[in-house]
């Protein structure tokens, strides 16, 4: 028997582990965690696992498909590369010839592989490259930014030696990353103490040594409140402060009225417990954490919740020091080159991104949620080519009805998935992508205290009729009048023509999976760090946020209270499924098949609703059943659901109608956003609740 096994990244969620895959007669058979990579060592999570049943699952496109009936009918034509292919290419120079490459917008999912996506788009003349980051943490991200500089994604936290972490509804152990959540499992067996705030218990608040349940929307209170303590009783770390504060002051009169009992009023945390958290933190500094967040709580005035928080992580004086958060270095920092990139030598774009110009703009472009502006009224240009590649809008924006409706003023929408998504099963056509086992990837780079090049490479050949990326953005550019900025023939040529400028070889690889840009970790002197935001120092007041109609930070604002009989509809992940993608996985939906809604024991007893009970949660113009799951352990405002269930797409036989879809009680919330973090306001959808 043919045993082997090499080394690549995982492509259950977009975290991308690195594993092992062990392959028998050419077939994956087990996959587990890189041993060789610290906090991995073996590792992977539930999802990760199920690889092997996405692999051998038939239920997932096995050719290109060509829509035959009217959108989202289910009626496809199955087609070979080449007509798929020419399909799309002769509706795009149709688009390009009438409305100019600028119509042509690329949606995926971010992170590590973008290099390609973004050389594809841009190869083709057109600025309009999205990701999916409005729905994510568009809010912390811009937050991050406005204090340090950095971004979200170049920034870490150093949980495996932080001595106090505080969570405001960062579930780290079902919404989880598999280092990150060895890293905190190791700093907790060091004596981490936990604070974890959330609306509902979760498995996070049960690991914690403190849960604090929060009124819906309110977290800002608290953060404010955190803050008044920390500058009151002078408990900052006043040495960083003095250097690396533009504008301390300022704060500091800000954040004067909001007291620890007047948050409690808002919180229903008690002052005391307040108190504790900002006074266990201190003593614990600069080895104390408070997180900035991710999905934090997608209010429409999150992005100062998010920004109050990063202001705390400064007070503790925790930048660039054991246990707290890290810059993270690049191949510069290590003194080495890094990767070239794909898209070198391509000239930029004529047009400015679409959402450039738009007036009313929060921080940042690229945002979906203008993209849906911009394709229903043609302004500030048309746009009427989307490709979405590793990306799925109709199950994580709002109201896939509205969605629906802006997208048939699309010619030409194509779907590149390794499963039928919701977006895809709307669109024109599928290109199916080789799954991640049975495809390389560019080499990407991960930056962190130690910098380090990962590569995903193939384990087995695909089962069915598909292709890896690089080739489907290859061959489609070749048709499209920019070959010759896609010349590859191979994944091969591609690594060398990135590692070219490194020194490193592809053989590099073949030992760990992966090469370390330096050997020790990279930290910048205490008394020079560099930030990057326009001052070079950690700003109060921002002259970006001030340019969008923000403020430092805004007086904070009561939330909407629910009307009688109805609930704040909350949502989040579970630790087997990944967002909308998972559902119809055949271990993974053993294991979690539908979605219950949680709701206050003492509310149900109101409604007549037992646990167990089925459920008619409504909106206007929807409503669906599902069980109750009645318990203590949520706000009584609020009621909660797994997001990603409720397929509408009949082929997925095991997750088909299973459940209900978050989304669609997000009616009328598709263009609702935070006006200065530009983050989806998902948080704002009330639902009514009766016994079915
Ligand atoms: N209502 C509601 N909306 C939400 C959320 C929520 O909790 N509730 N969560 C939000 C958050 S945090 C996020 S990040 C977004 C995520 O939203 P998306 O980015 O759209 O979701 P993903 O599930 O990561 O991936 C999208 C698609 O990638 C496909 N895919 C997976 N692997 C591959 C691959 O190897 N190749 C290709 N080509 N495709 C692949 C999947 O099948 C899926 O269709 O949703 C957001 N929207
Ligand atoms: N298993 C699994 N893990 C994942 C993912 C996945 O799909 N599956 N996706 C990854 C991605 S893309 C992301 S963005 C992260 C998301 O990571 P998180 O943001 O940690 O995850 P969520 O589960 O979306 O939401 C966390 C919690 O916010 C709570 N919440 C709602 N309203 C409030 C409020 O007003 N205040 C407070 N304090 N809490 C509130 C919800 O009850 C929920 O428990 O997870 C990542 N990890
Ligand atoms: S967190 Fe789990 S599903 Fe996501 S990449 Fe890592 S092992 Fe895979
Ligand atoms: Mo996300």
């Amino acid at each position: 028997m043919d045993r082997d096994y090499v080394y690549s990244m995982c492509g259950m969620c977009a975290t991308r582990c690195p594993i092992k895959v062990e392959t028998k007669n050419g077939m994956a058979t087990w996959i587990e965690g890189n041993p060789h990579v610290a906090g991995i060592e073996g590792a992977l999570c539930a999802k990760g696992s199920a690889g092997l049943s996405l692999e051998y699952d038939h239920e997932r496109p096995q050719s290109p498909l060509i829509r035959e009936g009217a959108r989202g009918e289910g009626k496809w034509k199955k087609a070979t590369w080449d007509e798929a292919l020419d399909y799309i290419a002769e509706r795009i120079n149709k688009i390009k010839a009438e409305h100019g490459a600028k119509a042509i917008a690329l949606a995926d999912r971010g992170g590590l592989f973008t290099d390609l996506t973004k050389t594809f788009i841009k190869a083709l003349g057109s600025p309009n490259y999205l990701d999916h980051d409005d729905t994510c943490a568009k809010n912390v991200n811009m937050a991050i930014q406005s204090v340090f500089g950095y971004g979200r994604g170049d920034m870490g936290y150093d949980f495996a030696n932080c001595k106090y972490l505080v969570l405001f509804g960062r579930n780290v152990f079902e919404s989880l990353q598999v280092k990150e959540v060895n890293n905190i499992l190791d700093g907790m067996e060091k004596g981490c103490k936990i604070t974890y705030i959330d609306v509902r218990a979760t498995v996070t608040a049960s690991k914690s040594h403190r849960f604090l349940r929060i009124r819906p929307g309110t977290d800002y209170a608290m953060i404010l409140a955190l803050m008044n303590v920390i500058i009151k009783e002078r408990l900052y770390d006043v040495e960083f402060v003095n250097r690396y504060f533009q504008d301390f002051a300022d704060l500091e009169s800000f954040v004067i009225k909001y007291t620890p009992e007047w948050a409690e009023k808002e919180t229903g945390i008690p002052a005391f417990e307040i108190m504790n958290v900002a006074r266990e933190a201190a003593a614990a500094k600069p080895q104390a954490i408070f997180h900035g967040g991710w999905m934090l709580s997608r209010y429409i005035d999150s992005f100062y919740a998010s920004r109050g928080l990063y202001l705390l992580n400064a007070l503790m004086g925790n930048i660039e020091v054991k246990g707290g958060l890290i810059i993270g270095k690049g191949a510069k920092d290590a003194g080495k080159k890094g990767l070239r990139s794909l898209s070198e030598g391509i000239p930029e774009p004529q047009d400015k991104i679409f959402d450039a110009t738009l007036p009313g703009k929060s921080l940042g472009t690229g945002h979906v949620v203008n993209l849906y502006k911009v394709i229903k009224t043609g302004q500030p240009y048309p746009i009427k080519a989307l490709f979405a590649y590793r990306y799925d809008p109709m199950a994580s924006l709002p109201d896939p009805d509205e969605q629906k409706k802006v997208l048939d003023n699309l010619d030409l929408l194509v779907s590149i998935d390794v499963n039928y998504s919701e977006t895809g099963w709307y669109s024109d056509v599928i290109l199916p992508e080789a799954t991640y086992l049975e495809r390389s990837n560019i080499i990407c780079i991960q930056k962190g205290q130690k910098p380090a090049f990962f590569m995903r490479r193939q384990a087995m050949k695909p089962r069915y009729d598909s292709k890896p990326g690089w080739e489907i953005f290859t061959l489609l550019a070749h048709r499209l009048g920019a070959g010759q900025y896609f010349p590859w023939k191979s994944i091969e040529e591609i690594w060398n023509y990135q590692l070219e400028p490194t020194g490193y070889k592809i053989e590099d690889f073949d030992e760990k999976g992966f090469v370390t840009l330096c050997k020790d970790p990279i930290l910048m002197p205490r008394d020079a760090i560099k930030f990057t935001t326009p001052s070079g120092k950690i700003e109060f007041k921002s002259e970006k946020i001030a340019k969008v109609g923000g403020q430092p930070l805004a007086e904070y604002k009561t939330p909407k209270k629910p009307e009688e009989g109805t609930y704040r509809l909350v949502f989040g992940r579970s630790g087997v499924h990944t967002h909308a993608q998972t559902q119809n996985n055949i271990y993974l939906n053993e294991i979690l098949p539908e979605n219950h809604l949680w709701i206050n024991d003492k509310e149900a007893e109101k409604l007549g609703i037992k646990n167990g009970d089925k459920v008619e949660v409504s909106t206007d113009g929807y409503s669906g059943v599902i069980k109750a799951f009645v318990t203590p352990h949520i706000h009584p405002e609020a009621v909660f659901m797994y997001h990603g269930f409720g397929s509408e797409i009949p082929l997925k036989t095991r997750s088909f109608g299973k459940g209900l879809r978050d989304t669609r009680f997000q009616k009328g919330l598709l263009e609702t956003v935070d006006p200065v973090g530009g983050g989806v306001a998902y948080l704002e959808a009330m639902v009514r609740v009766k016994k079915a």
